[in-house]
């Protein structure tokens, strides 16, 4: 549509309003109502009136790095706000906050209040923790609310992963961490932390696999892939196996993080602890899905990345643990 000015005088005058609603407003209230009448024209005082409006009304809050770092991205709030946009394609959250914000690369690592370090995982909306939770982590927990942990009948330092925790504890976890970092300012009210689904966890083991469907038809379903490649037997190093298979030297759990991380960076994606998962392994739900096998596993089938194993969520035991994913919610 032709407004009687040029494009270049547009932008300017654009420019400026979004930028500085502020001054558009000064320049109103001080008399800059004639100014602009004779210095810009009365059709581009209407185009800046109208801007000025508009950007008062409309302009966005930018959530910035506090530190003044420039590397750091500046994040859309309507991003940092889950705000639909025009084509939903996966999209992992921004996690933008006001104290540690981070760029939107795909080699992004966000660590939270835990010092737990969270990756991206194309294919996916959430983030992954490097790592299971740890007994520190679970830890801080268990003094916070007071739930009741029994500890294994072997040792564990600070830095192996939680055991003997439910379904129900492993959900409790991520909620108590949800509000604590809600309530520190470190998670915007859409962001929440919970366990990863069964298919969010094969996306992070790289399998490729059909959507939808339980986790019991999938069960096995991709043969001659493991966490740590495709050889059988596995190699030494390739994670905290059962003694037999002689990969390792623990005879129990491990620190997390003691064998290498596969290619999205995350450690201990087999081996160590199962980890449970948000889903009923069929449609009756009784039991919950774990995945990545442990410090006890050596039956080749129940080693592959796509083998699924269910037990009831109450079931404790010292052979399985839980990482977290961050993720968005639908409603705070
Ligand atoms: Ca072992």
């Amino acid at each position: 549509m032709y407004i009687g000015f040029r494009e270049s005088d547009t932008r300017i005058v654009f420019s400026v309003c979004v930028r500085f609603p502020s001054l558009g407003i000064m320049s109103l209230s001080m008399g800059g109502v004639r100014m602009a009448r004779k210095l810009l024209g009365r059709l581009i005082w209407q185009a800046w009136l109208f801007f000025a409006v508009v950007s008062v009304v409309l302009h966005p809050t930018e959530l910035r790095a506090v530190d003044g770092d420039a590397s750091l991205a500046t994040i859309p709030a309507n991003e940092a706000r889950g705000g639909a946009s025009p084509a939903r394609t996966l999209v992992a959250p921004a996690l933008p906050h006001l104290r540690n914000p981070i760029p939107l690369t795909s080699q992004s690592v966000w660590t939270n209040t835990l010092a737990v370090p969270f990756v991206r995982v194309p294919g996916t909306l959430v983030w992954f923790g490097v790592w299971d939770v740890r007994v520190r982590d679970y830890q801080a927990f268990v003094t916070a609310s007071g739930r009741l942990w029994e500890k294994p009948q072997f040792e564990q330092d600070l830095n192996h992963p939680a055991v003997n925790v439910t379904w129900h504890d492993a959900r409790a976890f991520c909620d108590w961490l949800t509000r604590e970092e809600r309530a520190a300012g470190w998670l915007a009210t859409n962001q929440a932390y919970r366990l990863p689904t069964d298919a969010e966890w094969s996306v992070a083991a790289g399998l490729t696999e059909r959507e939808g469907g339980w986790p019991m038809n999938k069960d096995c379903q991709v043969k001659g892939a493991y966490p740590w490649g495709s050889q059988w037997p596995p190699p030494r190093g390739a994670g905290n196996y059962k003694p037999v298979l002689g990969v390792d030297d623990f005879e129990h759990t491990s620190p997390v993080g003691s064998f290498a991380a596969n290619r999205l960076g995350l450690y201990d994606l087999g081996g160590n602890v199962w980890q449970w998962c948000e889903d009923g392994y069929d449609g009756k739900q009784k039991e919950r899905v774990l995945r990545g096998g442990s410090w006890l596993t050596d039956y080749p089938d129940y080693l592959l990345s796509s083998f699924r194993d269910e037990y009831p969520p109450g079931s404790s035991f010292g052979f399985i643990g839980f990482r977290c994913v961050l993720g968005e919610v639908k409603s705070p």
